[in-house]
């Protein structure tokens, strides 16, 4: 079955008879367009995609399947006119503004206007061959763009030019750029689990974390690995291998037919068995694709249930404030067995002096 069949299936079940959609991702998903400013208005007999002149070229080569449509820079007047007949209309409405939630209300003033946020997203939670390959692709420069730095790294660096030095080798490797704003934490800012690259320099006696993702025609990777700089204290030893472990027990535990939630408690309890549970305060994970950010989650509350296919970061850790932290990140594939481990950079400890 195609996308836009699968798409126009889950229309049915929520009772609409036309669905907007302007996030970048969905209506690549959809349409295959990567121009990122076009808005698809699909109904259960045809597909349209509206964009003004900057993509009109583009959007007829990339997009044959759809009736393109030029339109001025707003979308949505071009949008009531071609939706005039339409009676329950879904839209994105996680992403759609209330300016644009205006603008859809007066182009459609007859229709019944339903929020469905998640109707692409779902769609997209489960890759096919095709997406799977980008993905191991995007993964691999991540993993070769990891062992480039671990090259360059010197005591008394700033955090943003480890930042830099990662992006560089990915979009050698034929990036289009970093799947998100990449986090380099050392030192006490280890234990910020969002701490983004800073001007802050490296020394030694601390870990140093990086976060960081390329994205590979389109579709995203994320991975995260911790190093030591200098000679680790047994406590810090002690906190890899706890997270380590807990990383590779929540891998183990990703099958289809468990849920998220079943999957993150796995690897929870081994942290708060070693009595770490109150500093590892996130999810475990979440899905990745055309956005760095997808569902289903690995988290406590996540009742979705994993499918082969569906492909998930494992990323635990532990930040202690005022002292430091650990997070190792891999992402897997779901298969129909268990999954498969796309990222293959080492994550033993790894001591740089
Ligand atoms: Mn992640």
């Amino acid at each position: 079955m195609s996308r836009l069949e699968r798409m126009r299936q889950q229309m049915h079940v929520e009772n609409i008879d036309a669905y907007v959609i302007i996030r970048p991702e969905n209506g690549r998903y959809l349409s295959g367009f990567s121009g990122g400013e076009a808005t698809l208005y699909i109904t259960t007999e045809k597909a349209f995609l509206l964009t003004d002149f900057r993509y009109i070229e583009q959007a007829k080569g990339e997009v044959p399947k759809f009736e393109i449509i030029k339109t001025g820079q707003d979308h949505f007047e071009s949008l009531a006119e071609i939706g005039r007949q339409a009676q329950r209309v879904g839209f994105e409405g996680d992403f759609v503004t209330y300016e644009n939630f205006g603008k859809l209300k007066n182009g459609f003033p007859q229709a019944e206007l339903l929020s469905l946020p998640n109707l692409v997203s779902y769609l997209r939670s489960v890759k096919d061959q095709a997406e799977i390959e980008t993905l191991r692709q995007a993964v691999k420069i991540a993993d070769d763009a990891y062992a480039n730095v671990l090259q360059t790294i010197e005591i008394g660096q700033k955090e943003e030019e480890i930042g830099l030095v990662l992006e560089y080798y990915m979009r050698r490797a034929g990036a289009s750029g970093g799947s998100f704003e990449f986090i380099v934490a050392s030192g006490v800012r280890s234990a910020l689990p969002h701490g983004t690259a800073s001007s802050k320099k490296i020394h030694l006696g601390e870990f140093l974390t990086m976060d960081f993702g390329a994205i590979y025609q389109g579709y995203c990777s994320d991975i995260t690995r911790t190093v030591f700089l200098g000679q680790p204290q047994d406590k810090h030893r002690e906190v890899y291998e706890v997270v380590l472990a807990a990383q590779r027990a929540g891998i183990a535990a990703v099958a289809p037919g468990r849920t998220g939630k079943e999957v993150d408690a796995v690897a929870r309890k081994i942290i708060e068995d070693a009595g770490y549970g109150d500093y590892f305060g996130h999810g475990l994970g979440h899905s990745v694709g055309l956005a760095i950010h997808e569902g289903p989650n690995l988290n406590t509350r996540e009742e979705r249930v994993l499918e082969p296919g569906m492909v998930i970061t494992v990323e635990p850790g532990i930040y202690i404030p005022n002292w430091g932290g650990v997070r190792i990140e891999d992402m897997v594939l779901v298969t129909e067995n268990g999954c498969d481990v796309l990222t293959q950079a080492p994550k033993e400890l790894i001591i740089l002096e």
